[in-house]
């Protein structure tokens, strides 16, 4: 007999769900906002029906989660890559946040996510995933990064077997039941905060540089750091949290809500939580200690941007930090709404018209042959009915909105010495580390 096997799709949305169930556990919080989010969720679709699914069905939008992991070297970034290949995700873009203005963190990121429409209708969970460049010399002494590569290098964050199942489950696209509850146990497992006691002074040598160093070179094992639940009206979801007494970021990251159609992402957190953890003393006695460092998120996807409209978002970004500079007591949401609405057309047809953002284009059912030739351009076919358009979701992530997600939820400022030389990472590197396509 055939014993039953689990596809990888499958496979992608059982880890899912059973991260989110023990992240759930870990940091209760979270909780919270998943459950504030389908709250918010059902009434946006009650208030605006058919219209609350322009971007996602409810069931899809219901499930859809991405969490956040950080690793510390290149052999470790292969590893969560053959893991996350076992369930269809691969890394999709390069995000270099050190280079993120004031807010820099010693990280260079990717996204693994499923990549094809219809795997992203099918589950569309994603991971944002972190490397610490400790090579970098403006964050890490000579002597601090020996210590630091030598410490990553020691440990072991993935069990073998675990390898091996992710391998054998990325050649055959399903693994065997007994296999798939293995591997998916092991996953998970990989990502739970370890109780092994974190030893206390090589901790806060790291902290000194960067909570971020500390959080991934300071522990001998890796976990979520979040997990993120998408919500349809997330300025409605900030009112609510703060309502609970959950004390948020003090805003809302990336676009506005401004009037227009909702473009690329917009998030926010509620700060990091204090968590018990054991310490080791430099004498060997173990003592109960806390961190801060894990966190919920939570994000509204809007439509994806053409190159020219990802350009004109960007350069409306950098008018409101100009605005804002020159007149520091102006209010930040009235400036944005204004320079948005300057530089946007207000409406999906005006989008399309300026070739700012990314459509599906499908025959009406309806539209009946009059005989007439039907136009000859999009905008044409559109305004007489003959095709409708569907908008493409924006499935990434900002580096911007990153590196203030990661520095908002960082106790200190940490140090960055601008006088060394950075070394230079881009995504062909990083597809050489990871032996991908990226
Ligand atoms: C990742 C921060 C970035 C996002 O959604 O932009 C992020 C981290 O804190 O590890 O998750
Ligand atoms: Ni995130």
């Amino acid at each position: 007999m055939r014993v039953k096997s689990v596809g990888q799709w499958q496979l992608r949305a059982s880890f899912a769900q059973r991260l989110s169930d023990m992240y759930g556990r870990e940091v209760p919080a979270y909780t919270t906002l998943v459950d504030v989010s389908r709250e918010v969720n059902a009434d946006v679709l009650r208030r605006a029906g058919a219209d609350a699914e322009r971007l996602g069905s409810i069931g899809r939008v219901t499930a859809e989660r991405h969490g956040a992991i950080r690793v510390g070297t290149p052999a470790e970034m292969q590893q969560v890559a053959r893991i996350f290949g076992a369930l269809g995700m691969h890394p999709v873009g390069f995000y270099d946040l050190r280079e993120a203005g004031s807010s820099a963190v010693p990280v260079v990121s990717t996204a693994f996510r499923p990549i094809a429409a219809e795997e992203l209708a099918r589950n569309p969970f994603r991971v944002f995933t972190s490397m610490l460049t400790p090579a970098d010399p403006r964050f890490f002494a000579p002597d601090l990064r020996r210590r630091l590569e030598s410490f990553l290098a020691s440990r072991e964050l993935f069990p073998p077997e675990l390898l091996d199942l992710a391998d054998l489950a990325e050649r055959d696209r399903e693994l065997s039941g007994d296999d798939a509850e293995r591997f998916l146990g092991l996953a998970v497992g990989a990502f739970e905060l370890s109780g092994e006691p974190v030893d206390k002074a090589w901790y806060e040598t790291l902290e000194k540089v960067s909570g971020v160093a500390a959080d991934i070179g300071g522990v001998r094992s890796t976990h979520v750091n979040h997990l993120t639940p998408r919500v349809l009206d997330i300025d409605e979801l900030y009112r609510r949290m703060t309502e609970r007494g959950v004390r948020m970021i003090d805003a809302i990251q990336g676009p506005p809500r401004w009037g227009g159609p909702d473009l690329l992402l917009r998030q926010t957190s509620f700060r990091a939580l204090a968590e018990p953890r054991r310490m080791r003393l430099p004498d060997g006695t173990v003592t109960s200690g806390e961190l801060r460092v894990r966190f919920g998120e939570v994000e509204a996807r809007g439509i994806a941007p053409t190159r020219a409209g990802r350009a004109r978002c960007d350069a409306l970004a950098a008018e409101v930090d100009r605005r804002l500079a020159a007149g520091p007591e102006a209010d930040r949401a009235a400036t944005e709404r204004a320079v948005w609405a300057a530089g946007l057309p207000p409406t999906e047809r005006g989008l399309i018209a300026d070739d700012l953002a990314y459509f599906t284009y499908r025959l009406s059912d309806d539209r009946r042959d009059d005989g007439r030739t039907p136009p000859d351009t999009v905008l044409g076919l559109l305004d007489s009915g003959w095709i409708r358009a569907e908008p493409v979701v924006y499935e990434d992530f900002l580096p911007r909105s990153a590196a203030g997600i990661f520095r908002s939820n960082l106790s200190g400022d940490g140090a960055r010495d601008d006088a060394q030389e950075a070394p230079h990472y881009d995504s062909a590197w990083l597809a050489g580390a990871v032996e991908r396509h990226v």
